[in-house]
């Protein structure tokens, strides 16, 4: 019988796809099992087989969590980027916290572009979610605090998400200048407006970088109302305290969440938003049911 290797499909168009095995890649062989090879996602964890140096796979192992359009699977960290220019969509930003939460998924927020903005106002914008994740604040241009970024890149799988033009593509440039060892990521990636975007992954030292632009999939909620409260981890130690366990924390007597927002304990921005993604998640979802 053959070898068997463990890789991850790191590329794929089409019957076309590539495998990254420790530092190396191959190129695998759209033949045999056609049905297999329609169903990869890039990030898929695969068994395969090497003849005549091109990779055939033999088995697709369970998958993480996984995303469609595009196909994407095993995602551990999703970098979330933003920047003073252009302005924050925090309703986009939170429904991403929402999604990686509910796909056990951990998410990053990479303020980008801070040498536009002063330390202190980076920090008090970002303070509503330092409570209960991980904030950094970089520079791409300037190549300035790019270690705590190399930080959460080198491990896991970490896919980028953020508005046109927060600089996605230039952060990923400004790691393959830093010359670690990145397997894949050979030449500056440019993109011209009109190209098509398929997705790719990156090393970066013992991690992957997918690089997932113009990814919008993070966006979508597809999750019943009443679930999303559990995906506010600054929700979570107060809602011992409301009346009901069932409490939603939108109009309910004796709700402790309510009450922490009215003593400007919890952001009002973040609870504001709840409230809004809260309707506009009901609403999708009555429409799909009733
Ligand atoms: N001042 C400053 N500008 C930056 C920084 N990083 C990126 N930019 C600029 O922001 C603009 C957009 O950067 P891109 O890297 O193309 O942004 P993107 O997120 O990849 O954009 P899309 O491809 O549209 O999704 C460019 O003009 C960059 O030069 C930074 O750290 N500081
Ligand atoms: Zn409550």
């Amino acid at each position: 019988m053959k070898k068997t290797f463990i890789g991850k499909i790191s590329k794929k168009k089409a019957d076309r796809f590539e495998v990254i095995f420790n530092d190396e890649i191959f190129i695998g062989r759209p033949r045999g099992r056609i049905q297999l090879i329609d169903n990869l996602y890039v990030g898929d964890n695969v068994e395969f087989t090497i003849e005549d140096s091109y990779a055939n796979i033999e088995k697709i192992l369970p998958r993480k969590n996984f995303f469609i359009r595009p196909n994407v699977a095993n995602i551990d960290k999703l970098l979330i980027v933003i920047a003073k220019e252009p302005t924050i969509d925090w309703l986009l930003v939170d429904k991403m916290i929402i999604n990686c939460y509910a796909n056990n998924i951990e998410p990053i927020i990479c303020y980008n572009k801070a040498d536009l903005v002063k330390d202190e106002d980076v920090e008090k914008e970002l303070s509503p979610y330092a409570k209960f994740m991980e904030c950094i604040k970089i520079s791409a241009i300037k190549k300035e605090n790019l270690d705590a970024l190399v930080d959460v890149l080198s491990e896991g799988v970490t896919c980028l998400a953020g508005q046109s033009a927060v600089g996605k593509t230039t952060i990923l440039n400004s790691i393959l200048d830093l010359n670690l060892r990145t397997g894949g990521l050979s030449e500056k990636i440019s993109r011209g407006k009109h190209t098509t975007r398929h997705v790719e992954i990156y090393k970066v030292l013992d991690g992957l970088v997918m690089d997932t632009a113009g990814f919008s999939v993070f966006t979508l909620i597809n999750k019943k109302p009443n679930e999303l409260k559990d995906y506010y981890h600054e929700f979570i130690e107060l809602q011992r305290g409301c009346r009901f366990s069932s409490c939603l924390h939108i109009n309910e007597p004796d709700c402790a969440v309510i009450k922490a927002y009215q003593k400007g304990q919890i952001d009002s921005g973040r609870y504001d938003r709840y409230l809004k993604i809260y309707e506009e998640v009901k609403t999708a979802y009555d429409k799909k049911f009733m």
